[in-house]
């Protein structure tokens, strides 16, 4: 948890902050995250990190350009030492991924007290603000929890969700759903797109408008995500039809499309709950992949198929990710089915 002294202290830097520069993960929780503590101040620029696992200091051409007298990190796992010692105000680094131990930030993440609990940092800046929980239930589902605030959620917000304690039925089946995935592939389209839809979700105050288009900026934004969503759709409709009796569902696509690749292991995982899930995005001589399990530990059965593979991959339990020579995805693939006979 965090602890109150800890949400004072977020609260102080944001109340404090004057122009406050938001780095955020490229998914629903990290959206989530900066539209939270953004409407909170109203003040502001956000600055989506697509791709990348690290915050490195390609990015602090972004200080530059907006002179922010605070920074905010939001939901990512790993900063590198050479933006923090490049930033000369306060770094305020907020995160729910493996702790890690750095100096020159302030860093607030509740799995360092304990390293077991979940809490996405989308319900860690809830916390801070205490308004819109609109957004932090986006946020929260989107990375796969169902928060202690789902009952206030269903009071406030009627017909959206139905009691469930599986995110994945709210994700795929209910009409919130729908909402977390447009946060999320918003994200994935081109940089002006991606920046007039996040301008426009920073003005939303209320999920009806989105989910029932009564305005044109809800329209407009429907309309992007369409777009988006009907090439997600065709892969996924694809990965559907390739699924047989096997206990492996083997998915690749060309990288010409969108990275999909997340996203579809989520919903096939959710759809095929017996089966370990690969898919993959073959971008020249390697895949990248995304695995999914809900019945084996992954990091050790991967760990295991890597002998004698050129490549990498590894991650949460029952979510990895990794990046496989082509020349060796097959032997990648039969080491791991060994293991699951
Ligand atoms: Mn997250």
């Amino acid at each position: 948890m965090i602890t109150e002294k800890q949400i004072e202290e977020i609260k102080g830097f944001l109340q404090k902050s004057e122009n406050p520069l938001f780095f955020f993960d490229d998914d629903a929780d990290g959206l989530c995250s900066f539209l939270l503590l953004k409407k909170y101040i109203d003040r502001g620029k956000g600055v989506v990190i697509k791709s990348a696992p690290f915050l490195d200091a390609s990015f602090l051409r972004k200080i530059e350009e907006y002179s922010p007298d605070v920074v905010f990190v939001l939901d990512k796992p790993n900063i590198s030492e050479d933006f923090i010692s490049g930033v000369h105000v306060p770094l305020v680094w907020i995160d729910h991924h493996s702790p890690v131990d750095v100096k020159g930030v302030k860093y607030f993440n509740p799995r360092v007290r304990d390293h077991n609990v979940y809490l996405p940092t989308s319900y860690i800046c809830y916390q801070v603000v205490k308004q819109n929980l609109w957004i932090a239930m986006c946020g929260a589902v989107g990375d796969w929890l169902i928060p202690d605030f789902m009952d206030e959620f269903m009071a406030a917000y009627p017909g959206l969700v139905e009691k469930t304690d599986n995110p994945g039925d709210i994700l795929f089946k209910q009409p919130l759903g729908e909402l977390i995935k447009m946060m999320s592939f918003i994200l994935k389209g081109k940089t002006s797109d991606v920046n007039t839809c996040i301008s426009i979700l920073s003005k939303i105050e209320s999920p009806y408008e989105l989910l029932n288009k009564t305005t044109s900026r809800a329209k407009f934004m429907y309309k992007k995500f369409d777009n988006i969503n009907k090439e997600y759709k065709g892969l996924l409709d694809s990965a559907v039809k390739s699924a047989s009796d096997d206990n492996l569902l083997v998915f690749y696509y060309p990288s010409k499309q969108m990275s999909f690749t997340g996203d579809l292991s989520n919903e096939l995982s959710y759809l095929f709950p017996d089966k370990l899930v690969i898919v993959g995005r073959r971008k020249n001589d390697e895949f990248r992949l995304s695995l999914r399990s809900k019945k084996h530990k992954l990091p050790k059965i991967i760990e295991k198929a890597l002998e004698g593979v050129e490549g990498y991959g590894g991650g949460h339990e029952y979510a990895c990710g990794g990046n496989i020579k082509a020349k060796d995805i097959d032997k990648f693939v039969a080491n791991l089915r060994r293991q699951l006979e």
